[in-house]
């Protein structure tokens, strides 16, 4: 049985992709939206999670009748395992992102990489004192030396827990400890989950949940965390910038470049490339009135929050941005790449272009980068492109009118000193304003976008009632574009729709309501957000306690199954639009859910309806606030005649 059919409409949100949807249908040309009618209805052995073809006696699938697989492994082993499996490549994902720029950032600190600087040096001196590194009369290179040696070392460690883990309040280290989930070195903790995963290994389910806790933490409190503080050491610390975004930012009297993937050297170095003379005056020449640079998915939001370039799209766009007939280049690095973007570009003249070495598809033109001569390389890319306008077939160009303004740049430093002015950066009036209630808690809304929903439909929704209800909205990776494109991520927002207590904490400080914090990498900013509530006092005294929930509405990436588990392991609440491959155990999910929330004080919540989803994020502010003993109204005394005539003496 094939998907229902939708219309364009019943597909995507916004008006510039229902406009491309239907011009991809018009052009004749697949996406991934006509791709998934022709799917069946998904397996139901792996929505279920039992299916096992870990060794080649099977494939075994779990059944009534057959509860078990040849070699006597049952569904709650089976599922447990391939969950295991899906949390170790997604933190292998976001850590060898890490991996990547640490390596990167120990050539600059050498001198061996001069294309790269140590851009913020005040993030270099904050960051090397959380790991008690000396900086007094010592050079900015030496201490980069000391630090990225010490990076380095977080991913190899054998037996040592890692240095990063320090980084969260005590007391929420003192359970990963009591649980024994504190992981070790990071790419001992993916090795182990493999090993632990091979035939015949980890057979209790419980044994492997904890290491897919322990894996993910490595990546929350490890890789993802050391990727996001180097981005902010080599590129700059995010701070607010004015941007726009859908594919409206494409313009057809320019050269159009795409930047997509995720990690940031490459599409930093574009991004400064494309204001060379050389390469303008190269533009011109070619018919051009410039070049504009756009980004997709997270290397969008890696050169938006620190540049200010343009978002296209976000991850369901992706096809899309092509289909405008306006692209030259789409450059790739890794993930979220989808493999039908050459199909899609041989309609068009669009050349895709892939960068990664670790990466490539089969259409595209691999170019594998070096980051060793990353400007001169930049360069010849973009002229490649500039030679690719004259190809461009105007009969073909179709660009949406749609895009957006927005703000965006929010890092934790930036909040701080937002709420606290330049001389007394401080989370106080944010603790304040929760504690008075007019800020009712903190929401993280994170994550993709999926073919079964409506693309962004989940996250405008749910982002539009919170704020609604006085909570405040941290953002990061595709579900903040979603918020961008619906033109929610300007301080206008708070006007036009946040409660009265979030308003006016929002205009007195000047922050929209909805704060992109970043890439999917900086999803670890929102548990370093949370931590700074914690330890500025009065919200209690471990991640746990806070009147805080973590959301993934569209969620489709093994990466997003991490996050949610590093989420939860540090004690966050996490509601899921759409469930896990798991429900083929209820132990499993009994241990993923209740368990968790036993242990950790925050579980997964599968909520499919985002109205559904507004009723239980309040549920649990409502009940953290309680046990916080903050949600008391001030007494209110009546007073009769007597009292007045009291007060009046
Ligand atoms: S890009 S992992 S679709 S957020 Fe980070 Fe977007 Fe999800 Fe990829």
């Amino acid at each position: 049985m094939a998907r229902e059919k939708k219309t364009p409409e019943e597909l995507v949100s916004d008006a510039a992709s229902v406009e491309m949807v239907k011009k991809s249908i018009d052009d004749c040309v697949d996406t991934c939206f006509s791709r998934a009618e022709t799917q069946k209805t998904p397996c139901k052995f792996g929505t279920l999670g039992v299916c096992c073809k870990i060794c080649h006696m099977g494939p075994c699938r779990i059944t009534p009748n057959a509860p078990r697989g040849i070699c006597g492994a049952d569904a709650d082993t089976i599922v447990a395992r391939n969950f295991l499996r899906e949390v170790a490549a997604g933190t292998a994902a976001h850590s060898d992102h890490g991996r990547h720029l640490v390596l990167n950032f120990k050539k600059v600190a050498e001198g061996k990489n001069k294309d790269y600087q140590l851009t913020d040096i005040v993030a270099l001196h904050r960051i090397a004192g959380k790991y008690n590194i000396e900086t007094v009369d010592r050079n900015d290179n030496e201490i980069a030396l000391e630090l990225a040696e010490l990076f380095i070392s977080e991913f190899t460690k054998q037996e040592e827990t890692l240095e990063t883990l320090n980084l969260a309040p005590e007391n929420t280290r003192k359970l990963w400890k009591k649980y024994d989930i504190e992981p070790h070195g990071i790419d001992r903790m993916v090795v182990e989950a493999m090993h632990r995963t091979h035939m015949g290994v980890d057979h209790d389910y419980r044994n492997l949940l904890d290491h897919a806790f322990r894996t993910s933490l490595a990546d929350g409190w490890g890789g993802a965390r050391i990727a996001s503080m180097i981005g902010d050491i080599l590129f700059g610390t995010p701070k607010p910038v004015r941007s726009t975004a859908n594919l409206g930012v494409l313009e057809e009297q320019h050269v159009n470049i795409i930047v997509h993937g995720h990690e940031p050297s490459l599409s930093e170095m574009l991004s400064a490339a494309v204001k060379d003379p050389e390469v303008v005056e190269y533009a011109k020449q070619a018919g051009a009135e410039g070049i504009t640079i756009a980004g997709l998915c997270c290397t969008a939001n890696e050169v938006l929050m620190r540049r200010g370039i343009p978002v296209a799209g976000n991850f369901l766009q992706q096809e899309l941005a092509i289909i405008t007939g306006s692209v030259e280049m789409m450059i790739v690095d890794v993930q979220c790449v989808m493999p039908s973007l050459p199909n899609v570009a041989s309609n068009y003249h669009t050349e895709v272009i892939s960068t990664a070495d670790i990466a490539k598809t089969i259409g595209a033109d691999h170019v594998s980068f070096d980051a060793d001569n990353a400007y001169e390389s930049s360069l010849a890319l973009i002229k490649r492109a500039i030679d690719n306008y004259k190809n461009r077939d105007p009969h073909k160009v179709q660009i949406p009118s749609e895009k957006k303004p927005l703000v965006a740049g929010f890092s934790v430093e930036t909040i701080r000193h937002m709420l606290g002015g330049r001389f007394r950066a401080s989370f106080r009036p944010l603790n304040d304003a929760i504690i008075s209630g007019r800020i009712q808690g903190v929401v993280g809304i994170v994550g993709c976008n999926n073919i079964k929903t409506k693309t962004d439909s989940y996250i405008n929704t749910l982002t539009s009632e919170l704020i609604k209800r006085n909570i405040i909205i941290l953002k990061t990776g595709c579900a903040a574009q979603a918020s961008a494109k619906a033109g929610k991520l300007t301080p206008e927002t708070a006007l036009e729709e946040a409660g009265a207590g979030l308003r006016e904490v929002c205009e007195t400080v000047g922050i929209p309501p909805i704060l992109h914090m970043g890439s999917c990498v900086d999803n670890c900013r929102i548990l370093e957000a949370s931590s700074e509530l914690v330890w500025e006092g009065g919200l209690g005294d471990i991640l746990g306690g806070l009147p805080a929930v973590g959301v993934a509405p569209e969620w489709m990436s093994e990466k997003a199954v991490t996050i949610g588990c590093y989420f939860v392991a540090s004690g966050v609440d996490v509601i899921l639009g759409q469930s896990f491959h798991t429900s083929g155990s209820e132990n499993v999910e009994r241990y993923l859910c209740e368990g968790a929330q036993e242990r950790f004080g925050g579980g997964f919540h599968y909520i499919p309806d985002p109205m559904d989803a507004v009723e239980k994020i309040m549920e649990l502010i409502n009940e953290a606030r309680n046990n916080l003993g903050i949600n008391k109204k001030a007494e209110r005394k009546l007073m009769d005649m007597k009292d007045r005539r009291a007060l009046d003496v």
